[in-house]
Order: structure tokens, then sequence, then C-alpha cells
């Protein structure tokens, strides 16, 4: 069932609607922004994706090299050593790379439905080895002692997870990777329970076990510990594959509710809801059965990767999640929950 109130505007941000960040390239999918208000407005972190425009029977992309410069790839599509059936990371001679280099980037709006850059907030682009293929999916978590970013570092190494924390956008402090690989889909609480910090986050396991989400603990949310397995996917169901959380846990009076997103094994991106118990997260009290949102929308099941809704961005007004979401891994969206329907849902 799909309880999704979708802007009759979406997409509200598309591509074309940017002017490319990185010297050479076109921005070539819009993904799954972050998102936080701040003076008054609606502030969406983009993960903007780039690489050359496409020359017939090559595949071309940028990495960040030692030196930290931009160096573009280019492989034969007919090099018998070259699997590029997926669109977005192809492998030649067992190393994988992904094909658009990702960056974050700041909009704003007042009606959540008209963006626009302002020059003062400057793009936050990969730096060193570790985020040398780019940052991606940036949750947004409101704090009282600042905005804590957590987004996923790319590179030939590793898969993980990195924090910045800002108090104004204009500065970041960088702290570095706080989940190892093969890690991402960190959502950090935003109050403490108990006196401690809690975190969502998705680590592989790819022997025994497998994406699941996971609860973590600290006392600084940089050094993270007593891992536990909250939620693993489910066979012959629409999260049989991956499961991982979207954006910060909703506090409600029923439990911390989270919506995350699953997918099955044709890699088809559904959101549902976990709620968590108030006093210990751990605890997992209720679960969707069947979606509360799937790619059903013309733009959500083709484009860049069809069949893709995936989120890490809302803000709660009143009973309603405004949710910004990226469709088929290449345009954003939006879609309004009622929280009170959410949880009967969960019933
Ligand atoms: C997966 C997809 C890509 C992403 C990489 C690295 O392959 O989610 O969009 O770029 O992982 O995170």
């Amino acid at each position: 069932m799909d309880i999704a109130k979708r802007c009759n505007k979406n997409p509200i941000l598309r591509p074309s609607d940017l002017k490319p960040g990185i010297e050479g390239m076109e921005i070539t999918c819009l993904l799954n922004p972050g998102v936080f208000r701040m003076n008054g407005k609606t502030w969406l972190l983009l993960r903007v994706a780039e690489r050359p425009k496409q020359i017939e029977g090559k595949i071309s992309f940028p990495v960040y090299n030692k030196g930290g410069q931009i160096e573009v790839l280019s492989f034969d599509k007919d090099d018998p050593q070259l699997d590029a059936s997926d669109p977005r990371v192809i492998r030649y001679k067992g190393q994988n790379y992904l094909t658009t280099l990702s960056y974050l980037r700041l909009v704003c709006s007042d009606d959540d439905v008209h963006f626009r850059e302002d020059p003062a907030y400057p793009p936050i682009f990969g730096e060193g080895m570790l985020e040398s293929f780019g940052i991606e999916d940036c949750r947004v978590a409101t704090m009282e002692d600042g905005f804590f970013l957590t987004y996923t570092m790319v590179s030939p190494v590793a898969v993980g997870v990195g924090l910045m924390v800002t108090k104004d956008f204009k500065t970041y402090d960088r702290k570095g990777m706080i989940f190892p690989p093969h890690n991402k889909d960190c959502a950090v609480f935003e109050e403490k329970i108990n006196n401690k910090y809690y975190a969502l986050h998705r680590p592989s396991s790819p022997e025994l076990g497998g994406n699941y989400i996971w609860l973590a603990e600290s006392s600084d949310r940089i050094h993270w510990g007593n891992h536990k397995c909250i939620a693993a996917t489910r066979d012959n169901s629409w999260d049989s594959a991956r499961v991982g959380a979207g954006a910060a846990p909703i506090k409600t009076k029923e439990g911390w509710l989270e919506i995350y997103h699953g997918a099955n094994s044709d890699h088809r991106y559904c959101l549902g809801a976990l709620l968590l118990d108030l006093n210990d997260p751990s605890r997992v009290l209720a679960r969707s059965v069947e979606p509360v949102m799937e790619p059903v929308a013309e733009y959500e099941k083709t484009g860049f990767f069809g069949n893709v809704v995936f989120t890490n961005g809302q803000y709660v007004k009143g009973d309603t999640v405004k949710l910004f979401y990226g469709a088929s891994d290449e345009v954003i969206c939006r879609a309004e929950f009622s929280i009170k329907e959410v949880l009967n849902s969960l019933k």
C-alpha cells in the first residue's frame, strides 16, 4: 500500500536545473538530499553526480587523483575485461569504479517547490584518498550544538561513513570515517536517550548475514560501540536484499519512527517504516509488512537507474513528514506522509 502524497510539481529538481560544479563535466544525476530547516527556509543538501559528456563506444568518469586533482578515466565499452552491466558502478580487471563522481550542494526554498542556490554556501567536495570516488547521500542531524552530517565516503579501498560538523554550512569540521567499511546509510538520532547518543547504520556482512540496519551508541558521536542488529532483510519480501535507514528517526508518542529503504534482488527500492522503543531504541516495536511508498510514478520507474524511491532527508511539521527523495537515481521529488497514517499502517 502506498500512502505517500506526492507533490504534483514532481520532479522538483532535475539535473538540467543546475550548472555543473566541476569544470568540463555534465550533471548526470541529482540524488538523495539531506534536509534541514535554517533561517525559516528548507534546505536540501543534494548529492550531485557528474561525469564528462559520453563519447560513443567509451565510458568516461572523473576521480580524484593522489594530488587531489580531478582526473578522467576512460574505458572502451567493448573491452572484454570490462563489466558495465550496472549503470552506477563498473568493474574492470577486478577493480570497481563509479560511473559518476558525487559531491554535495546546497539549495534552499521558501515553498518547498522552487529551490535556488545561494553563493554564500559553497559546495562540499570529497577530500583525501578515502573520498577519491566522491561523497554521497548525506543525512543531516539537527542537534543542540550544531548540524551533524553523516555521509558515504567512496574510494577504491572502501565504502564507509564519514562525519562533518557545522554550525553555519559555510565551514565544516571534518571528523573522518566513523563507521569503517563496508558501511553506509548512517542516521544519527537528534537527541540523547538516557544520556547516550544513538545512530542507525548499515554494515554489510557478505558471508553470514547481509545488508541489515544496526544501532550503535556513543558518548561523543565520533566513537561508536555496543552495535546491535535491529532489522534484517526478509525473504520473499520487498526488502529481501538490502535495508538501510533514511533520515534521523522521528520522535512520536508511540516510539521513534524511522522511514527506511528496502530493495529486493531486482534492485527495486521502496520505503517502509520501523517503530523503535523510546527508551531503548534497540527494541523494534513494529515494522511495515508492505511498503509505505513504492516506485509507481513514471519518474520513479524510469531514469538513470529506474524503479527507485530512496530517501535520507525530511523535516516534520505537526503530523506531517515532508519527505524529499531521489527518484530513479536521477531527479529530486517531494512527498508527504501523515505520521498518524504511518503509525496506523504498522498496527
Ligand atoms: C551503489 C549505488 C551507487 C553508489 C555506490 C557507492 O552501487 O548506491 O549509487 O554510488 O553504491 O556508494
